[in-house]
């Protein structure tokens, strides 16, 4: 039986690897202070277009132990989803490799309810809850608090050892455990090669995204028409966007996943740019049965391939 904090975040680090998860890292729960001005101007400056919910529970978002009562830990944990394969055709409409599988909130969930039993099973009553995009949380900054990396000029994490294609989550508990050191060296040193090649020049400076003018926000995210001025720019993308990261030479250390339930659909991997053209409301459920692409629903999806078609 594990005694005292030291004790128990090496238990529940070694059972979050068991389950899957890639890195696990444990933050105090505080207020970020740092980031509060950053997340304000943001909002200020309406970098989130129309996504409504990110100017939902301000406080909140800055401070876990008003959303979870008496929260004392945040224990940060990474998924891998970097792929083994892509799509066959290169002249397909690509789909970001976070989507090729099941939709990752309910893969994480369930992890995320995996470890938080194990925790109640082996060090007694615990209250805590289960967060993956589903709450305000600002996933990135309790990553980097939590010791599992830098913030890249992408905004993306990223790991020394493993690049940036993995998403983040948390628990949010009541127990008090040993807290990792806040990541506090910055390895994108001169390079800019995410703001050089963002197809739409989203990345207004290091950090800084400007939502209305990403590919992922216009694709996945905008419910209305994708603003015409975008026409030449999209890339050839349908849904979401991987150029920031993908010239990252950090991604250089990208190893493919080992979750089954990210395998992605054969069939969606053999679609050629005419079978997108042309897809059926039938198809679209067939192949994103339980994917994070339903999200646009079929409308959203032909919408951005009529929006390609058109370009
Ligand atoms: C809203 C959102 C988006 C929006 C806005 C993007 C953005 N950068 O905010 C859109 C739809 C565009 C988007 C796109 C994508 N997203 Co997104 N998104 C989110 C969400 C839900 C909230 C992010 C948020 O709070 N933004 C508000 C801004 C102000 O916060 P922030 O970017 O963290 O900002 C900080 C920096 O700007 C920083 N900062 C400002 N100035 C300075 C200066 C210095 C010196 C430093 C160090 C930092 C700094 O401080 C800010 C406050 O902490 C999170 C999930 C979550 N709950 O956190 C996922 C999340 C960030 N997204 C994720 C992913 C995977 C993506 C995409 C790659 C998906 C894709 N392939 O299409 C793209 C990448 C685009 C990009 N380059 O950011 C992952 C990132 C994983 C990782 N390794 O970091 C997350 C964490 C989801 C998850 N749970 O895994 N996303
Ligand atoms: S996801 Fe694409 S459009 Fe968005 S910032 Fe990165 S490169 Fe630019
Ligand atoms: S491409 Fe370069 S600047 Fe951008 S996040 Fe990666 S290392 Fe940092």
């Amino acid at each position: 039986m594990p005694h005292n904090p030291s004790e128990y975040s090496k238990l529940i680090k070694d059972e979050a690897l068991r389950l899957g998860f890639m890195a696990c890292g444990i933050a105090k729960a505080d207020f970020l202070a740092e980031e509060a001005p950053r997340l304000e101007k943001w909002l200020k400056e309406e970098r989130h277009g129309k996504m409504a919910y990110m100017e939902n529970h301000f406080d909140k978002r800055l401070d876990p132990r008003i959303l979870v009562e008496d929260s004392k830990s945040v224990i940060s944990l990474t998924l891998n989803y970097y792929p083994w394969e892509s799509q066959h055709d290169p002249e397909a409409p690509k789909i970001s490799k976070y989507a090729y599988g099941e939709d990752y909130h309910l893969v994480i969930k369930h992890k995320l309810g995996q470890l938080l039993e194990f925790i109640r099973e082996e060090i007694g009553e615990v209250n805590g809850r289960a967060f993956v995009d589903s709450a305000p949380v600002l996933d990135r900054a309790w990553a980097k608090r939590a010791g599992i990396g830098w913030i890249g000029k992408n905004s993306n994490i990223i790991s020394k050892k493993s690049g940036s294609f993995f998403f983040l989550a948390e628990l949010i508990i009541d127990l008090e455990l040993e807290y990792d050191h806040p990541f506090s060296t910055d390895h994108c040193g001169t390079c800019t090669r995410c703001i050089d090649a963002c197809p739409t020049d989203a990345i207004l400076s290091p950090f800084i995204i400007d939502a209305n003018r990403c590919i992922s926000y216009l694709t996945i995210e905008l419910k209305d028409e994708i603003p015409t001025g975008f026409g030449d720019k999209m890339d050839n993308w349908m849904f979401g966007c991987d150029v920031c990261q993908d010239v990252c030479p950090w991604n250089k250390f990208s190893v493919p996943h080992s979750e089954p339930q990210f395998k992605p659909r054969e069939q969606l991997l053999q679609m050629t740019r005419e079978d997108w053209m042309d897809i059926t409301e039938d198809v679209f459920t067939t192949i994103f049965k339980n994917s994070a692409v339903k999200r646009t629903k079929f409308k959203g999806l032909t919408r951005n391939i009529d929006f390609i078609k058109r370009s």
